[in-house]
């Protein structure tokens, strides 16, 4: 990966200017002799910059330049072996693909982990089914955190991530956060193309270190924010990110949807009348340009074709890059293999700040048979412990979840929120429940320290004026209702979330 006119050692040097703490000399096919010269040479510049060098594999020639460590994989020397030859105080890290060799590397004293291969590379060849992915390394993280090791477990995940992919695997690795236990994040990444192949490594690595900052000092704190402690409390703190996007002058949050053919004129309309600005473009191409633009993006499932699929892949990309929140609608989730597949794969390998569902999808994206599905549409009398299944999903998924219904319930797993408002005509017509994924990106794009408030807003927000929109004398059906809907949406103020929403604290 060495562009023609540079070395091994600028690229490596020019890398801890960028921010990289650690480096591993990885060479598999060079002759010792070739080795050695490069080893030398990279410890130079590492030393140089008070970096510890590890040696891939060979305890040979970490011995003969007297590297700080050695990483060593499943089929290399056992670790027993390898801490005789290199003595007490080198730095000994273990690739570790399973739960089981994650308990083993740890109980034979490993000083950190490589968690992996977690997503495709081009830097090793890996079997698909040997991929991790996100949820794979968390599994692995976990085993590691409760094995009987004589030092801390560390651990960095490895294979497939840059950027786009950085601050999201590491959220979503994070050992379990339910209340009362301490989340426990990863230590860092191991990156090779994302850094040696970037036209500008150092860039490469400062912009990789942002991520790593944006996951443990933004992103994580943000979802785990407390709404307040009191109904009176929250509904203040609503109303407050609701003033945020109406106060004269304000602008407008930008919300890039890439949303379903039945609806997208309507949630256009909803965006423009609770204070946002839409923008409703699929094409894969354009993702890049426009996510950046905006203050968060829409993803709904609702009708799907392979390049608004392939547009998906691509907002979700670059929301990662640019640290925008997701709001994920899984529309029927449970209706089909391509659909259960899809948003297995969106949530997993780019994540969502929130899913908003109603109960049939909450149930298929927790495996649960409690709510049937018919069509697009829950049926049935829905969870018999609603809070305990938003609670649940959001923890699977680290993401707040907003579950629609005659209640809707809103959760960040550490706190979760009943709304009591609406009404029963939103059920009879389509696309209240996409408004309603429109509504929460409105107003997460305007509350990104707090996205369960920003959801709680967009959820209020469009239930009051569905409220309001029905008790109008012109109002006499469905249709007058849609007409009557946007009106209300547009002349929702804050007065009448500080007076109507009916919300309350979940115990538990
Ligand atoms: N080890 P990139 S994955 C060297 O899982 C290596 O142990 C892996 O390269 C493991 O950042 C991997 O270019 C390749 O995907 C990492
Ligand atoms: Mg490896």
């Amino acid at each position: 990966m060495v562009p023609a006119g540079s070395t091994l050692a600028d690229i490596v040097s020019s890398a801890i200017l960028g921010g990289v703490t650690i480096v591993q000399l990885r060479e598999k096919t060079m002759s010792t002799q070739a080795f050695l010269t490069t080893a030398r040479a990279v410890h130079q510049v590492t030393q140089r910059h008070n970096v510890p060098l590890l040696i891939n594999d060979r305890i040979d020639v970490a011995l003969a330049v007297d590297a700080e460590g050695v990483h060593i994989g499943q089929d290399d020397m056992p670790l027993a072996t390898a801490r005789r030859l290199l003595g007490p105080d080198k730095i000994i890290g273990v690739s570790v693909g399973s739960p089981d060799e994650a308990r083993e590397a740890i109980e034979a004293s490993a000083d950190y982990l490589g968690i992996g291969p977690c997503f495709d590379t081009k830097t090793k060849s890996v079997r698909r089914d040997e991929l991790t992915g996100p949820r794979g390394v968390r599994a692995i993280w976990e085993a590691a955190l409760q094995a009987e090791g004589p030092v801390p477990a560390r651990a960095v995940a490895i294979g497939g991530i840059g950027p786009s992919n950085a601050a999201h695997v590491l959220g979503y690795s994070r050992s379990m956060v339910l209340p009362g236990t301490q989340a426990r994040a990863l230590d860092g990444l191991a990156v090779v193309s994302a850094i040696m192949a970037a036209a500008s490594p150092r860039a490469a690595a400062a912009q990789l270190a942002g991520q790593i900052r944006h996951a443990a000092d933004v992103a994580w704190p943000a979802l785990l924010r407390d709404p307040g402690s009191s109904s009176a409390e929250i509904v203040s703190a609503i109303a407050d990110v609701f003033s945020s996007v109406r106060a004269p002058g304000a602008a407008r949050p930008l919300v890039q949807h890439i949303t379903n053919m039945v609806v997208i004129n309507d949630s256009a309309n909803a965006c423009l009348a609770l204070g946002g600005s839409p923008i409703m473009e699929s094409l894969a191409a354009d993702q890049q340009h426009l996510v950046p633009l905006a203050s968060s993006l829409l993803v709904n499932i609702g009708t799907l074709d392979l390049a608004a699929m392939a547009g998906m892949r691509a907002a979700m990309r670059a929301a990662g890059e640019h640290h925008r929140p997701v709001v994920l609608d899984p529309v029927a989730v449970g209706a089909t293999p391509t659909r259960r597949a899809l948003v297995a794969e969106l949530l997993e390998h780019h994540g969502a700040c929130v899913v908003k569902a109603n109960a049939g999808e909450v149930a298929a994206l927790l495996g649960s048979a409690e709510v049937p599905m018919n069509g697009v549409d829950s049926v049935g009398g829905g969870f018999a412990d609603p809070a305990a299944a938003v609670r649940r999903l959001s923890a699977m998924h680290r993401c707040v979840v907003a579950m629609t219904g005659r209640v809707d319930y809103v959760s960040n797993c550490a706190a979760t929120v009943a709304v009591r408002n609406g009404h029963a005509l939103q059920a009879e017509i389509t696309g209240a429940g996409c408004m309603a994924g429109t509504a929460v990106a409105v107003f997460v794009g305007a509350a990104r320290a707090n996205p369960l408030l920003g959801a709680l807003a967009g959820i209020v927000a469009i239930n009051l004026a569905a409220e309001h929109a029905a008790r109008r004398p012109d109002v006499h059906g469905p249709g007058s209702f849609r007409q009557a809907l946007f009106d209300e949406m547009h002349a929702l103020t804050r007065q009448h979330i500080l007076d109507e929403a009916a919300i309350e604290l979940v115990p538990g």
